[in-house]
């Protein structure tokens, strides 16, 4: 009877790693991208990110979406990653607190980048 007990108990805990095995957040990320130059540049360091399952850019808004396995990055390594091609990123939560206005800021791309949302900038 104890021994089935005890099966029971690590069957149960096995069972509860396996569902928590995934630790999913979401953050949603401002950011200056300008045109889809910049919003395919984005979206291709964001696929080559580890942890991150799934990810949505929005030029109209200027935002970018992700959802990442909180055991293997974190926030910071995301907006970091953006933030390294050049752009300015701000946390949607910063953004109404510090009143950061990301659009109108100068986009990593500003150089080549033709501005228009439909050319794509030459990089
Ligand atoms: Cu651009």
């Amino acid at each position: 009877m104890k021994k089935l007990f005890l099966g029971f108990f690590v069957a149960t805990f096995l069972l509860s790693l396996n569902l928590f095995a995934e630790n999913i957040k979401e953050a949603k990320f401002s950011v200056n991208m300008t045109c889809e130059g910049c919003k395919s540049k984005i979206e291709k360091t964001l696929k080559s990110e580890k942890g991150i399952v799934k990810y949505n850019t929005d030029l109209a808004s200027k935002t970018v979406s992700v959802s990442y396995d909180a055991d293997k990055t974190n926030e910071d390594n995301i907006k970091n990653s953006i933030a390294k091609l050049g752009y300015t990123v701000a946390n949607a939560a910063e953004i109404k607190s510090t009143k950061t206005d990301v659009k109108s800021t100068k986009s990593g791309c500003s150089k080549n980048c033709t501005g228009s949302k439909d050319k794509k900038c030459n990089d």
